[in-house]
């Protein structure tokens, strides 16, 4: 268990260093209004009508998506006369959103309703601090029967990770493009240089299109200044060299079973040794750019579309498309973007990288378990923005006509909402609906038919490597997985670039990792997989 007495403390001290952050991320409801002159959208009251609830509650959001600009705007208004309610917006910053949240727990406010953004490891922390209320499945069930559903649809092991001391703590959550592998994209031109008329279906053609877009001049331009490719190690190393990795069948930074059934981690496996082996072979020849050590997912992008690199397997399907994040600027800078397939490796068949559907529940303000009312009305209202076209489509996209438009099922946003700005002034998004991009039955609205036709012929023909434990919650990662992973991180990058062999070096970082809380942290997984299967 933590020590109440020692967070709060600690909690009052970085209080006293935000009081200021707070007083403007937390700005009265009635004030705002008058410091703009912008014209603040309101709805007609819905129907005419008196809400069907009774009586008025006060409910309380906290989020770090979708900051609306100004409180009473049109979505806030429009669901609150929808279910008589009047909602407190509690904006939280990406970066230091825990820090607020802290804050204002310390302050002795809980919000009604979570940021969508907290982890499974937050969710154990607030449970023993008394901070989220307990919700039954029962309850859920009652009130989100669509919602259920849905998310049910493509796992139903969605409710496990809300399930603590034999408690659920909130609305179970996935995420649809979980589902999904990474894959590898390569330079077309390139690859037609080096005498491939498709992209390496193995992994030994992968190391000949590595060597060839290294050493062949792929560009054509008679200087030796291309790398087969680079590796995330800056901002995600699960990640890194995931092709690889795949080809062995596991990913190092995820559990898996073993063929015992019982729970192993990844990252000590000989899997994992050979895989470095062979990226330190790379390193050496200099197929790799030495960079990796540095490189984030824009650097990729950047030395992709400049032609420093041929290939990089950081980008699933939606990045890859048209409009996303690599499939854009790869038209942008008219470079041709070709996907490949997971590569066959040790293993015999291809497995890809994934970051699995699962994510940690939506969570509630421990004032909920005493008010049966309150619980009722949010349940209701998550079940009305997640699962109805009206509910979604308003507090999403807005007003049809002013904010957004039909193109058959999908939905534009007009030139003017076309940034974030104008949204903000609605307050569309993801702040009143926490459900937003979690519902398979709204994927027509943002999904097109072509969308999703390229989704499925880039999703099939391989199996998909994702985390056995998942999100699954386990008391003692809070305590030793940041440490572990550095650990981890610190010994990969020095294997790969030949400053640790793999060979006794591995064999110690297995011991250290071991010994460092990996051993608990295993010990606890299979007791609570032996609980649960
Ligand atoms: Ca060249």
């Amino acid at each position: 268990m933590m020590d109440k007495r020692k967070i709060m403390v600690v909690v009052s001290m970085v209080a006293l260093l935000l009081i200021a952050t707070m007083a403007s991320a937390c700005s009265g409801k009635h004030e705002a209004k008058d410091e703009t002159d912008e014209e603040i959208k309101i709805p007609e009251a819905v129907n005419g009508e008196a809400s069907a609830f009774q009586p008025t509650l006060e409910i309380s959001i906290a989020s770090i998506y979708g900051l609306p600009k100004y409180d009473n705007n049109y979505v806030q208004r429009y669901l609150e006369q929808k279910f008589n309610v009047n909602i407190k917006n509690i904006r939280l910053e990406t970066i230091r959103w825990r820090e607020q949240l802290n804050m204002l727990l310390a302050s002795g406010e809980i919000p009604d309703i979570m940021p969508g953004v907290a982890v499974d490891s937050d969710m154990v922390e607030w449970a023993e601090q008394g901070i989220i209320a307990s919700i039954s499945e029962e309850e859920i069930r009652k009130y989100m029967p669509r919602y259920v559903a849905d998310f049910e649809s493509v796992a139903v092991s969605a409710w496990d990770v809300g399930k603590f001391e034999d408690k659920n703590w909130g609305v179970p959550r996935i995420w649809g493009n979980g589902t999904l592998g990474f894959l590898p994209a390569y330079n077309g031109d390139w690859l037609q240089a080096i005498g491939y008329s498709e992209p390496p279906k193995t992994l030994a053609e992968l190391e000949d299109v590595l060597t060839k877009f290294t050493f062949n001049d792929p560009d054509g331009n008679n200087v030796h200044d291309t790398y087969g490719m680079t590796g995330r190690a800056k901002d995600a190393t699960n990640q890194m060299f995931n092709l690889v990795f795949s080809t062995f069948g596991i990913n190092p930074y995820y559990y898996a079973l073993d063929e015992n059934g019982k729970v192993v981690y990844s990252g000590l496996s000989e899997e994992t040794r050979q895989g470095l082996k062979l990226l330190n072979q790379w390193f050496e020849r200099g197929l790799i750019d030495p960079e990796f050590i540095t490189d984030s997912n824009s650097e990729i992008r950047t030395k992709f579309v400049g032609g420093q690199i041929g290939l990089f397997d950081t980008g699933m399907w939606q990045h890859l498309y048209d409009d996303g994040f690599f499939g854009a600027t790869a038209i942008e800078e008219e470079v041709e973007l070709v996907i490949g397939k997971p590569l066959i490796g040790a293993k015999g068949k291809p497995y890809a990288l994934s970051n699995g559907s699962l994510q940690a529940p939506q969570m509630f303000g421990i004032q909920l378990e005493e008010d049966a009312e309150k619980r009722a009305r949010i349940l209701q209202m998550l079940e009305f923005v997640g699962m109805e076209d009206e509910g979604y489509l308003t507090t999403v996209f807005g007003i049809e006509g002013e904010s957004y438009t039909f193109d058959g099922d999908v939905v534009v946003s007009t030139e003017e909402y076309s940034s974030g700005e104008a949204g903000a002034l609605l307050g569309i998004g993801g702040f009143y609906n926490p459900l937003s991009g979690r519902v398979v039955a709204m994927e027509k609205y943002f999904i097109s038919p072509e969308k999703i036709e390229f989704r499925d012929k880039h999703s099939e023909g391989y199996d998909l490597i994702t985390d056995v434990l998942g999100t699954t919650v386990l008391q003692s990662k809070s305590k030793y997985n940041e440490m572990l992973q550095n650990m981890q991180d610190q010994y990969f990058i020095k294997a790969i670039s030949g400053e640790a062999d793999t060979d006794k070096d591995f064999d110690d970082f297995v011991a250290q990792w071991l010994k460092a809380g990996g051993q608990v942290l295993l010990d606890e997984a299979n007791k609570l997989h032996a609980e649960r299967n």
